[in-house]
């Protein structure tokens, strides 16, 4: 029986200002294509499925597409929901969705969720486990001590039977770490991952009865702990810091308890690029490549340039974001904030400051604006 292992497609998303739809819809018919080209039985979606608890239109709409396709392959999709996804939204349509072997558990209500599908002679176990947080489990096992993560899916697992003689799969959104090596991030995870301490780790160990691990939340592709328990990662690059990943989707195959893993590549419609240089140098048609992709630069002027992101715009339309390195920047990172308000007066500081952004005075009207934002906020009193 084979795999493809998916998480954290984030439907929906943008990155800046631009739309990424026809981007996923690029790399979701990519892994349409994989699907038929290695016949896989199942697709595995690890959740956040969508970006956001209400997703747009053309993201419900790409979904639905997606869904639909691999139902006419007669391949079986079992998904859950990821701390992105709204529970409720995401099981809509579930008990109908089975009957077009779509399996979705999106809301956790007491147990594990179980699919037996026979592979041959033998049969594997699927288990679905959405994103759950320690106050929703509390609520079903009264009697149990559960104080963080790993105590809620410790629980959920003590109370599953799951039988080792056949081959077991689960699919988990939540942050798993591998003996003292946390995951590294991608960057675009959101909120949850960014806050993240020992009480949201779960111990890959605590998976040891399953032969495959499908995880999502994490979204740079990576084992943890073992080969079998893994992140997919999200298919497409969604932060700066995800820029060098190289994205693939797992192809697992299963032989009875034999797990065989291979990473297939997926290549982006616009692919994210970072560069850095002077912005003549970097606008040298030599020097220019790959105009559509995502760019996000680092210019080292040192000079004031007017409007940079319209001129750079105009080679690489989709540049997303741009910063500095220069000596000016370095001069703001060098100094020492908590040293230069030191003896000087309020009307001071913000005068300096001022023209050194915007290079002319600040009016009187401008300075009262500034002292009225600075008594409300408490940073001067109402003498000042
Ligand atoms: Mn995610």
């Amino acid at each position: 029986m084979k795999l493809v292992h998916l998480g954290d497609l984030h439907l929906g998303k943008t990155l800046g200002d631009f739309d990424l739809i026809s981007d996923q819809k690029y790399i979701l018919d990519q892994i349409l294509d994989i699907v038929d080209k290695e016949s896989a039985d199942a697709v595995l979606i690890s959740g956040d499925v969508y970006d956001k608890a209400i997703p747009s239109e053309a993201a419900t709409r790409l979904l639905d597409s997606f869904l639909s396709s691999l139902a006419e392959k007669n391949v079986q999709t079992f998904m859950i929901s990821g701390n992105h996804d709204s529970d409720d939204r995401l099981n809509f349509g579930k008990t109908f969705f089975e009957s077009r072997k779509v399996y979705i558990s999106a809301v956790f209500k007491g147990t594990l969720e179980k699919q037996v599908v026979s592979d041959g002679d033998k049969q594997v176990n699927f288990y679905l486990l959405p994103f759950v947080k320690a106050s929703q489990v509390r609520h079903y096992y009264l009697e149990e001590t559960i104080e963080n993560y790993e105590d809620a899916v410790r629980v959920i697992l003590d109370h599953t039977d799951i039988d080792e003689n056949a081959c077991n799969v689960l699919l988990a959104h939540q942050f798993v770490s591998g003996k003292g090596a946390d995951p590294s991030f991608g960057g675009s995870e959101g909120v949850a991952t960014l806050s993240v301490g020992t009480v949201e780790k779960i111990g890959y160990d605590l998976f040891d009865k399953f032969d495959y691990v499908a995880l999502g939340h994490i979204h740079s592709p990576q084992r943890v702990g073992r080969e079998e328990v893994r992140y997919a990662g999200s298919p497409l690059k969604y932060s700066l810091s995800e820029v060098d990943n190289e994205k693939s989707v797992p192809l697992i195959t299963l032989d009875g308890k034999n797990v065989k893993i291979d990473l297939i590549p997926l290549v982006p419609k616009r692919n994210m690029r970072h560069i850095r240089g002077n912005l003549s140098d970097l606008l040298k048609p030599e020097n220019v490549c790959d105009t559509e992709d995502f760019i996000y630069a680092t210019l080292t002027d040192e000079d004031i340039i007017n409007d940079v992101m319209g001129i750079l715009q105009q080679t690489y339309p989709n540049t997303v974001k741009i910063d500095f390195d220069n000596s000016h920047s370095h001069e703001i990172e060098q100094v020492d904030i908590s040293k230069i308000a030191e003896g000087r007066d309020f009307k001071d500081l913000i005068s300096e400051f001022y023209e050194k952004v915007y290079g002319v005075e600040i009016t009187e009207e401008e300075m009262a604006v500034m002292r009225m934002a600075a008594r409300e906020a408490g940073v001067i009193d109402e003498a000042d």
